[in-house]
């Protein structure tokens, strides 16, 4: 295993603490059998404690630096270039409905950078996590993305918009392209797992649109440090703000951003 940093090894504690949390109340939620509304305000009520607790464990460990929580908005530090990114339950639409697959990301950014990022799978005990030049781990084992270099032979993930998100059709029109090129596509519902699967080599890509900064912060370093190419999916701009992510290998970068973009094959 490499060397972890000390800041490193605080937010895997956190990330551990916070997924034993979740995997008690994801139990209470499979046994609910209560109204539509009274899950759902369990659920919130989850994903709020998990991010209380993720902002206790952080701010006790490094007192002076910000946070953007998904739940909580940002929140500046005395340290004006250090900053948590948070998402203390992404799957919430699975944990709602019983689906065990839903994780907990959080990356550090130090001035506009991301330097470490984790995520965790609780349910099934998966800790990925990253450091800035010393690569990427799942548990105690070294990552490496896949090694396909034809879309053909590849499997991507994505996410599919819904009720009250914006451009479905375009979305379809991806979709109906890939799908005649591609070995197949997977939609899993975590943005995060979906990122985390691509550095696993598991997913040899993985776009969506319309993300949100905490959604893909961690994911961002992890597969880069897992050796993936990460991108906007239509520019050079930083992907973890423009929220329309693009990641694969080195190799499928190009041909599968070209046949996103309508250009190929
Ligand atoms: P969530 O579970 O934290 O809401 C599913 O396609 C992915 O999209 C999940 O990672 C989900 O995160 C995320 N997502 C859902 N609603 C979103 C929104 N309004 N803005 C950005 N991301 C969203
Ligand atoms: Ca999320």
């Amino acid at each position: 295993m490499a060397y972890l940093s000390p800041t490193l090894n605080v937010m895997l504690g956190a990330a551990k603490k916070t997924g034993r949390l979740l995997v008690r109340d994801f139990g209470e939620v499979e046994q609910l059998q209560v109204s539509m509304k009274g899950t759902n305000d369990f659920v919130s009520a989850a994903d709020t404690k998990a991010e209380q607790t993720l902002y206790r464990e952080l701010k006790k460990a490094r007192p002076d630096f910000g946070f953007l929580l998904e739940e909580g908005g940002a929140e500046e530090g005395r340290d004006k270039d250090s900053r948590w990114i948070i998402d203390p339950l992404d799957g919430t639409t699975n944990f709602l409905h019983g689906i065990p697959h839903f994780s907990i990301s959080i990356a550090l950014e130090r001035m506009g950078e991301i330097m470490a990022g984790v995520i965790y799978h609780p349910v099934a005990d998966e800790l990925y996590y990253a450091e800035k030049g010393i690569g990427t781990y799942l548990n105690d084992h070294r990552l490496r993305v896949s090694a396909r270099r034809r879309v053909e032979e590849s499997v991507f993930a994505t996410g599919i918009p819904f009720l009250g998100r914006p451009a479905h059709d375009r979305f379809l029109a991806e979709l109906q392209t890939v799908m005649a090129h591609s070995a197949g596509v997977r939609r899993m519902g975590s943005a995060a797992l979906d990122l985390a699967y691509v550095a696993a080599g598991r997913y040899d890509g993985y776009w969506e649109r319309n993300l949100s900064p905490w959604d893909v912060a961690a994911g961002v370093l992890i597969v880069r440090e897992a050796g993936g190419y990460v991108s906007d999916m239509d520019d050079g701009r930083n992907p973890v703000l423009t929220g329309n992510i693009l990641a694969t290998n080195d190799y499928l970068h190009k041909p599968f951003g070209e046949l996103l973009r309508g250009i190929g094959p």
